[in-house]
């Protein structure tokens, strides 16, 4: 059992196939569209809130040394929040841990803030249901809100902070195999490159306009199983994500030649009869999408390009014994 004010929580990142990309509001962090994730069965992050009358500020310590600035920034912003929400103003410590390869384009903010949301809430002695504790991670990092939930996620836009939010959605098994072909920190972060995106991009009205309807087109296809559709609309979605991204000024291009490739490994896979669609987020490293069956295949295709994982839908947000690191 916890002490009275401590609080241990675990998450994973997820990886959209319908891709989030923009903001309507900076300050709430409500996007421009909605979109859909699988919450990864690996790359967990662990986080401890110890909420501690004795502390004169909140610290923060991550992979065992003290978080850097801007991390512990954002962290000391998120636990005003939960104690605005708690009423209450006791400091409090957090230690963290992930397995993630920061930077790698792993999304570990989203596995990050949907530990913290869980973590912090509980130590400040908040029992919020499954929507809020989403809203809240939302408020954090906007893709936390889908690692909240378990396996499929679609997190609905919204109009305000109330009705944004992330929740279960069905969906067949499927596994995503991760090919590492650059495993060092990007150059323009999510939350630049969207901000750039929004303000300079010709074609970000387009982006804004059509997403809603590939949600709705992916939302359909999940709950039939039909993963021709699922795999069409995800590579679809990834390339028109980096279209609207490519024509930003000042340009930010996140996909590198050894990406293109696998997208390539990935169609010379479908001509072969294989399951295989290719997704990439903000960096060079991507993910293909296939059936349970076809897993090992892709692996052993796409391996000679970079460093392989393949994972598949895992649990969202949960609590776990302190005493656990
Ligand atoms: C996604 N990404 O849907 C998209 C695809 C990256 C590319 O969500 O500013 O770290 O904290 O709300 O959540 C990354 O964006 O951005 C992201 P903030 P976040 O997974």
């Amino acid at each position: 059992m916890s002490a009275p004010g401590t609080a241990t929580a675990r998450a994973q990142p997820n990886i959209a196939l319908v891709k989030y990309w923009g903001k309507r509001d900076e300050d709430l962090i409500l996007p421009v569209a909605g979109s859909l994730s699988m919450t990864l069965d690996a790359f967990p992050t662990t986080t401890r809130v110890s909420v501690d009358p004795a502390l004169d500020e909140d610290s923060f310590e991550l992979n065992g040394a003290p978080a850097p600035a801007a991390a512990r920034a954002r962290t000391v912003r998120f636990l005003e929040r939960v104690r605005e929400l708690a009423g209450a103003s006791a400091r409090a410590r957090v230690v963290s841990a992930n397995e993630a390869p920061t930077g790698a384009g792993l999304a570990s903010s989203a596995a990050g803030f949907a530990a913290l949301a869980l973590a912090a809430s509980r130590a400040y002695g908040l029992d919020l249901d499954a929507p809020a504790l989403s809203r809240l991670a939302r408020r954090g990092s906007g893709s936390a809100c889908r690692s909240i939930v378990d396996r499929y996620a679609l997190w609905h836009a919204g109009t305000d902070d109330a009705s944004s939010f992330a929740e279960a959605v069905p969906a067949p098994d499927m596994r995503l195999v991760i090919v590492t072909v650059d495993g060092s920190e990007k150059a323009v972060s999510s939350r630049e490159g969207m901000r750039r995106t929004a303000a300079t991009s010709p074609f970000y009205p387009a982006w804004a306009a059509t997403t809603e309807q590939t949600l709705e087109e992916m939302v359909t296809a999940c709950a039939a199983g039909d993963f021709e559709a699922i795999g069409q609309l995800t590579e679809s979605h990834a390339l028109r994500m980096h279209a609207v991204i490519n024509a930003s000024m000042p340009p930010v291009r996140y996909l590198a030649p050894a990406s293109v490739a696998v997208f390539d490994a990935a169609a010379s896979l479908r001509a072969a009869g294989v399951s295989a669609w290719a997704t990439a987020d903000a960096g060079p490293n991507v993910c293909v999408l296939t059936r349970p069956d076809d897993a090992a295949e892709v692996a052993a295709a796409v391996a000679p390009l970079g460093a392989v994982r393949t994972v598949g839908p895992g649990s969202g947000a949960r609590l776990v014994d302190s005493a656990q690191p």
